[in-house]
């Protein structure tokens, strides 16, 4: 029984290095240059995976995404058929998320870039503001991370409504599902946030026909888009010239197209946009590591792995 770490552009010392410590005991080995025996190898834990490199392993039992979403793994043409592959649900990783989701809904509903703008020009104006529930959040994805967010925002008295494939009841939280009530969800809408996973039938969900459905009830009379779901799901000339018409009153992007975001992305500097690095929910190495070696055991025990994805789904 063997580990492959296959992980090209993550900081492969920090995961296996998190790894040695939990299970002193366990085989593990690294792509491209200390793979052994490809018999051994009964696992992989993988990001991004060169292809062929897990069809080449004629025993492996299980493939383990090291983030939440398995868009990485699902990119690999030679991906072999068969083989189980896991996702991340881990309390920490959500935890992440959805105070991610809490900022920036609160960001934007507050206007602290209004306010810090305003003290790095020494202008005292106390400007008229509304409370939580004058806003609607909208949450596209109600799986594990979508939920969680889903159910802080109500709490603190925002209006939350949310958008799945299936139909869902979560306390609080008005629920609609798939293509015949996108558009009642839209409408709703004063803050629309993706939680989505990037599959072939999101991907360019958030264009300029979505955007011009949205809700302009609210109080700043055009919506804002919040994305900590995947790059893929925005088109960003769509974003750009919805905020430069007025169609979308501010956005908070995490995830872009392409990754890194290119240096000149008219993005980085849109004084209507908040930019993070990919980092909405950072993965700890030690947590998931944790995470994943109990998922080892589990199956060495003959127990079920948790939080398979469905390959046809794409999540
Ligand atoms: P889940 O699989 O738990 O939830 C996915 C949700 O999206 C489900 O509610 C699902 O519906 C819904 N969904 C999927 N396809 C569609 C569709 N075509 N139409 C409508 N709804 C759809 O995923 P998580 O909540 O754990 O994670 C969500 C995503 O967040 C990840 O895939 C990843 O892309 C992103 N992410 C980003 C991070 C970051 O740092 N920026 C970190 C971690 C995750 P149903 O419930 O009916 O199946
Ligand atoms: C994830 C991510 O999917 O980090 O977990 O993006």
């Amino acid at each position: 029984m063997a580990l492959l770490y296959l992980i090209p552009t993550w900081p492969t010392d920090i995961w296996t290095g998190a790894m040695r410590r939990q299970a002193p005991d366990l085989d593990i080995r690294l792509w491209p240059d200390n793979m052994g025996r490809l018999e051994d190898i009964t696992y992989a834990v993988a990001w991004l995976p060169p292809a062929n490199v897990l069809k080449s392993l004629p025993n492996l039992k299980v493939i383990f995404s090291l983030g939440a979403g398995v868009d990485a793994i699902l990119k690999d043409p030679t991906l072999p058929d068969g083989v189980p592959i896991a996702r991340v649900n881990e309390p920490d990783l959500t935890m992440r998320m959805s105070e991610y989701v809490v900022l920036h809904v609160l960001m934007h509903h507050r206007q602290q870039r209004r306010l810090d703008e305003n003290q790095r020009n020494k202008v005292w104006d106390s400007f008229p503001t509304h409370a939580a529930p004058a806003l609607t959040v909208g949450i596209m994805g109600l799986g594990v991370m979508g939920t969680d967010s889903a159910r802080k925002l109500a709490m603190m008295g925002f209006k939350v409504v949310g958008w799945s494939r299936s139909p869902k009841t979560i306390p609080g939280v008005e629920c609609f599902a798939g293509a015949p009530e996108f558009d009642s969800f839209l409408k709703r809408t004063d803050i629309l946030v993706c939680l989505l996973p990037h599959t072939p039938e999101t991907t360019g969900i958030i264009n300029g026909d979505v955007i011009s459905r949205l809700s302009r009830r609210g109080p700043f009379g055009a919506p804002i888009f919040i994305n900590a779901g995947r790059g893929k799901h925005q088109v960003e000339s769509d974003i750009l010239a919805a905020l430069d018409s007025g169609a979308l009153h501010a956005a908070t992007l995490d995830v872009f197209e392409t990754e890194p975001l290119a240096k000149d992305s008219p993005l980085w500097s849109h004084p209507k946009v908040t930019i993070t690095p990919h980092v909405a929910a950072d993965s700890d190495p030690d947590t998931i590591t944790a995470y994943v070696l109990g998922q080892i055991r589990r199956h060495q025990k003959g127990l079920p792995v948790e939080n398979l994805i469905d390959r046809q789904r794409g999540y």
